[in-house]
């Protein structure tokens, strides 16, 4: 596909949220391929819950997938996302969205899919990356990771968000999970991983389907999932 960032890039200093900004673009005609904050106050993850992120420390950005305007199958771009992001900055992935090194989460996607004034639907992804933190609050410091802590170098936000447009132009515009399948595949960390469905008992993931669905095993049945999050994305 084409890089998202060749409709223009906007910066802004703070908001609440950039999938709020990309929302407002599209509202007052402003064709843009991403916006990226320094400082994010409120920033969602999926299920209304909260991404935390701090000044510089944080890639906090929305994209906007212009080209794929009404897309049959949004979460693939989101899915697609997460392996440029991947890519970009040497993580991997477990299903369906979460970027971790050594089992934790330095990264996560949310996909939503907003309308033009036109009743158009462009799909925004919004990423959130931990670059920079030496620490994180109390709530995630378990679970939590940064390019820093991993690395030992600190990262800069425009210069991740530029690498992962150069990685998306290196993938299909997916319009089945099997376009995506071998290049997630090269970052995959998802078999063994424990999942909470909405309902009933977790299940282990044994790896994921030809649908991009979740393979599970749950009392020795293999199952298959398509919503569930991992525990350590909870
Ligand atoms: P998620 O629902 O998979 O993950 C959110 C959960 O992850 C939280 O409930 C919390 O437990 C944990 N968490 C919160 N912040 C962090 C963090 N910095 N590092 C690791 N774990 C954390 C993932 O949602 C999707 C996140 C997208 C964030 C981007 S930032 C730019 C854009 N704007 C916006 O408001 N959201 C997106």
């Amino acid at each position: 596909m084409k890089n998202p960032l060749g409709y223009g890039l906007e910066r802004v200093e703070e908001t609440p949220s950039t999938q709020d900004l990309a929302q407002e673009a599209l509202r007052t005609y402003r064709k843009l391929g991403a916006i990226l904050a320094r400082m994010q106050t409120a920033g969602r993850g999926r299920f209304q819950r909260t991404w935390i992120s701090s000044l510089d420390d944080s890639l906090t950005c929305s994209i906007l997938f212009w080209d794929e305007i009404n897309h049959p199958k949004p979460h693939l771009l989101g899915m697609a996302t997460a392996i440029a992001a991947a890519g970009a900055i040497h993580c991997q992935l477990k299903w369906p969205n979460d970027l971790v090194i050594a089992k934790k989460k330095v990264g996560g996607i949310l996909t939503e899919v907003m309308s033009t004034p036109q009743g158009d639907k462009i799909t925004v992804v919004g990423v959130g990356i931990n670059l920079n933190q030496r620490t994180f609050p109390e709530e995630i410091q378990d679970r939590a990771i940064s390019l820093y802590q991993a690395h030992g170098q600190v990262f800069d936000p425009l210069s991740v968000l530029e690498l992962i447009g150069t990685r998306l132009e290196l993938l299909p515009n997916p319009e089945s999970w099997q376009q995506l399948a071998d290049a997630w595949a090269v970052f995959d960390d998802t078999p063994g991983t424990i999942y909470q469905p909405p309902t009933g008992h977790p299940v282990r993931a044994i790896g994921i389907g030809s649908d991009g669905q979740l393979i599970a095993e749950n009392n020795n049945e293999t199952v298959a999932i398509y919503a569930a999050d991992s525990i350590l994305g909870a």
